[in-house]
């Protein structure tokens, strides 16, 4: 008699362990993606003030860039990694996902425009080396 008792209570924990999930269906481990991208501004050919906000605390984000200039713009991490074809006057480019840690960039069509990314954790954008800076 003892032994079916502990027999049905073992099986009520199995079935309680079963109904708290463990599939995953439920609710998400990992953060979930931001519903729309973060948006940098190119507001037009004017050095480090050319977008907006700059520095952009972006880093591990999806961003877009949106041209509210009146001419074409092209932005390029400058480490090469990361270019967002042209984009037309009035345009917003695709989305792309900044470097975790923050990165620097530049329009490939007016080197003069600059832009950093700092990390989302905070602290600035990495050093910027070469000519883009
Ligand atoms: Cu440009």
């Amino acid at each position: 008699m003892r032994r079916i008792l502990v027999g049905r209570s073992a099986l009520i924990l199995v079935a309680m362990v079963a109904a708290c999930g463990g599939n995953g269906s439920s609710a998400p481990t990992a953060p979930s993606p931001s519903a729309s991208p973060f948006t940098i501004t190119v507001t037009r050919q004017n050095g480090a003030q050319s977008f907006s906000p700059n520095p952009a605390t972006a880093g591990g984000q999806m961003v877009v860039f949106r041209n509210a200039d009146s001419v074409v713009h092209r932005v390029t991490l400058n480490d090469g990694s990361l270019d967002t074809g042209n984009i037309a006057p009035g345009a917003t480019s695709a989305a792309v996902r900044m470097p975790n840690g923050g990165t620097n960039y530049h329009c490939s069509l007016h080197p003069d425009m600059i832009g950093a990314v700092t990390p989302q954790a905070g602290g600035p954008p990495p050093m910027c080396e070469g000519i883009y800076c």
